[in-house]
């Protein structure tokens, strides 16, 4: 009989807690209850002394020196000086939240892993989302690729699928990795800039890196401008493999599908939003999950076998490359969705340890380059960033199923096993032993070849999939990717690296290439860069590829922004705030002052921001309803025209009342209405306004307003 190792103890019994300026004690099942009045705990020190006086440091007369007796004020600073912990290399901005993993159907044709066992079962998760490039404090809306890291506490283990938003990265060996980071993060002479991968460093290294040209287009388009953490997709990226119990592999490749749709914001929304609410992505995830209206997304997997992976145009160990979902579909298995914020930042998403490795048996690598360089890196960075070999045993990164090892001591071990036995085997009969059965068996492939540093020449086509993925871009899109890829190379100012990278993109698209060495005001076109193999011109279009073609084509779990004065029609804007509702969307109102307006029928209306504070790049689409003499003053209020110039720049839905048309005149757009500006007043206004939003955005218009272009 295996001996009973004792593990973390649970949640301590009397832990307290403040949140939201309420005082708040975690009870023996970890539940959150209030102080009862009066009932206020007596503040102690980390000895648990009970202290006396907060307020004051103790001291030799009231104007005299302080004394090196104070424990408690060299406790309080110490404590305070060790707060930070090195943060992430990359991904260093994130922000996660708790949740589970539904399985739909069982998986035991291809995997044995216990999570994809039983259709219904629910499994816990932890998931945090991130930007990669900038610092901690850095803004939400950098241009920038999204982490997606999930980690999933299944019966058998932790599984971490550390994946992005983006299906395939910049590099094709790990041993590239420190070299891309530091090209793309701040220059180390000068320390900027912060955030942005528009500087020469960065385009240096990538335009003398062609491997990385099908990534350069998925960065440059609005992946890497996401409206909200909501709606962006998420990807394992690497080939893996799922085995089952017969020890039989079959390759995967995992997909996470937002519920509501994939949705991104305009360049200019994005460096506006980053003034405005540097914190839009966290903010929207808090106020989503905290008002009960939970993210999900759905697992899909592409599973395929050797004679697929023999037969496809290009190597499935390549992580610069996707296997097109029109010529696999993907296989939905499952869903996620996230219904709790942790209860604290640093304890939860700051040490959250995700690594590649962590696979729970059934789930397996394959041979791709860049999958096993990180299996060493995450580990190696954990103990770096948490300081010992314990961080397991902090409980967001515990596993949540029985375990038992003869792994001990260290910095701050929590988890310590008790009686004499530590080591295996033994004659007591004590402890825990391994199982060939339940254990986890490495796919038993057949390996071979010279030892060399190598690159096959199957990962040596560069271009075809960037290609590929710039011709299934809609006309809009594929502007924002010029405009992207103007904007980054006009911030670089060695003349060669431009020019180079335009000889990359005569590659890719000469139309792209040319309205880019335009827009740049190249005098003549560079010759296309060498390239070790051509550029196939046969790839059909993958329609996948696209956001708008893949929007949700409803207004669910978007923001309206509603612009309202003194005087506000009250039956208009009650019809109008129903109809958001019911839509499942939600709404907030701006008013001159936060204070409120007094509406048509007298009622007093608080507003959630004032025009400055609220700008309408917070939002997915606005409306515009006010009193004609409120108006008056309105127009001379430059909050309220940029309010409405940049909605409609942002080719947002507009609604108003016939009252705010002078605005409409003085924010310039009076002479341009089009489809996307629609009168409200009476119930088809509303109705046929409500139903317009759907559409998100009003893509046409942007040429008339020349939004991008250089
Ligand atoms: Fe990472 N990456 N990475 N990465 N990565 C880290 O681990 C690394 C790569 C990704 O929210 C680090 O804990 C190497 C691809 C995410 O905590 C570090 C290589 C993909 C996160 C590291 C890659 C990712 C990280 C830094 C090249 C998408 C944030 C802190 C082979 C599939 C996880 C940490 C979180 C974090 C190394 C490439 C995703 C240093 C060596 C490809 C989402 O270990």
């Amino acid at each position: 009989m295996a001996k009973k190792i004792t593990p973390a103890s649970p949640a301590p019994k009397l832990e307290t807690a403040t949140i939201h300026d309420q005082k708040l004690q975690r009870g023996a099942g970890g539940e959150l209850h209030q102080f009862a009045e009066g009932d206020t705990p007596v503040l102690t020190t980390a000895q648990g002394g009970p202290v006396a006086d907060d307020q004051n440091s103790l001291r030799v007369g009231a104007r005299g020196p302080l004394v090196v007796d104070d424990f408690h004020f060299r406790e309080k600073i110490f404590h305070f000086d060790h707060e930070r912990i090195p943060e992430r290399v990359v991904h260093a901005r994130g922000y996660g939240a708790h949740g589970y993993f539904e399985t739909y159907e069982s998986l035991a044709k291809y995997t044995r892993a216990d999570l994809f066992q039983r259709p219904g079962e629910k499994t816990p998760a932890f998931v945090r989302f991130s930007t990669v490039a900038g610092n901690k404090g850095s803004a939400d809306l950098a241009r920038d690729v999204r982490g997606f890291a999930v980690k999933i506490y299944t019966q058998e283990g932790n599984w971490d699928l550390v994946g992005n938003n983006i299906p395939v990265f910049f590099i094709q060996d790990a041993i590239k990795f420190p070299d891309l980071i530091h090209a793309a993060k701040q220059e180390p002479d000068r320390a900027f800039p912060q955030a942005q991968t528009a500087h020469d460093s960065f385009w240096d290294f990538i335009s003398l890196t062609p491997e990385s040209m099908n990534m350069v287009m998925w960065i440059m388009s609005d992946r890497t401008i996401p409206r909200s953490l909501r709606f962006m997709e998420g990807f394992g990226v690497h080939t893996f493999r799922f085995v089952n119990a017969r020890d039989e592999s079959t390759f995967v490749k995992f997909h996470w599908k937002p519920k509501l749709g994939l949705q991104s914001v305009a360049w200019n929304e994005a460096v506006k939003i980053n003034g405005a609410d540097p914190d839009f992505h966290r903010r929207d995830l808090w106020n989503a999950i905290q008002s009960g209206n939970f993210p999900e997304w759905e697992l899909q997997v592409q599973l395929f076998d050797q004679a697929f992976a023999d037969s496809f145009d290009f190597d499935v160990l390549d992580p610069t490359k996707i296997i097109p979902e029109e010529l696999l579909k993907p296989q939905p298995i499952g869903r996620l969705v996230l219904d709790r914020m942790p209860d604290n930042f640093f304890a939860e998403t700051e040490q959250v340890a995700f690594m590649t490795q962590n696979v729970p048996p059934g789930i397996d690598f394959s041979n791709d380059p860049l999958l096993q360089g990180r299996n060493f890196s995450y580990l190696d960075t954990q103990l770096k960033r948490l300081g010992g070999p314990n961080f397991t045993h902090l409980p967001i990164n515990a596993p949540k199923c029985p375990m038992h090892n003869f792994q001990q001591d260290g910095h701050m071990a929590m988890r310590n096993p008790i009686g004499r036995t530590n080591y295996q085997p033994n004659s007591r009969n004590e402890g825990p032993r391994e199982s060939p059965m339940q254990g986890y068996r490495h796919f038993a492939s057949e390996e071979q070849g010279t030892k060399a540093r190598l690159r096959p020449q199957s990962f040596a086509d560069h271009y075809s999939q960037a290609r590929q993925f710039y011709i299934s871009q809609t006309g809009a899109e594929q502007r924002h990717i010029a405009s992207a890829l103007t904007f980054e190379l006009s911030k670089v100012e060695t003349l060669v690296i431009r020019e180079r990278m335009v000889s990359h993109l005569m590659n890719i698209d000469e139309t792209l290439a040319t309205t880019v060495a335009q827009k740049l005001g190249f005098k003549s076109m560079p010759k296309a860069a060498d390239a070790a193999m051509p550029t196939r011109q046969d790839l059909e279009p993958s329609p996948a590829l696209s956001i708008v073609e893949r929007g949700p084509k409803r207004f669910e779990g978007r923001k309206l922004g509603i612009l309202i004065t003194d005087g506000v029609d009250a039956k208009l804007l009650k019809g109008l705030t129903d109809a958001i509702t019911k839509e499942k969307a939600v709404f907030e109102l701006i008013a001159p002052k936060v204070g409120g307006v007094t509406a048509s029928d007298g009622t007093l209306i608080a507003a959630h921001h004032m025009i400055d504070g609220g700008p309408s790049v917070l939002f997915d689409a606005v409306a515009i309803l006010t009193s004609a003499s409120a108006t008056e003053d309105l127009v001379n209020e430059a909050a309220a025209r940029d309010f409405v110039a940049d909605a409609f720049q942002h080719c947002k839905f507009i609604g108003y009342d016939h009252s705010a048309v002078p605005l409409l005149e003085k924010a310039g757009i009076a002479d341009s209405l089009d489809e996307g500006v629609l009168s409200l007043p009476g119930e088809e206004g509303l109705s046929a306004f409500v139903a317009e939003l759907g559409k998100l955005r009003v893509w046409g218009r942007e040429p008339s307003v020349k939004l991008g272009k250089a």
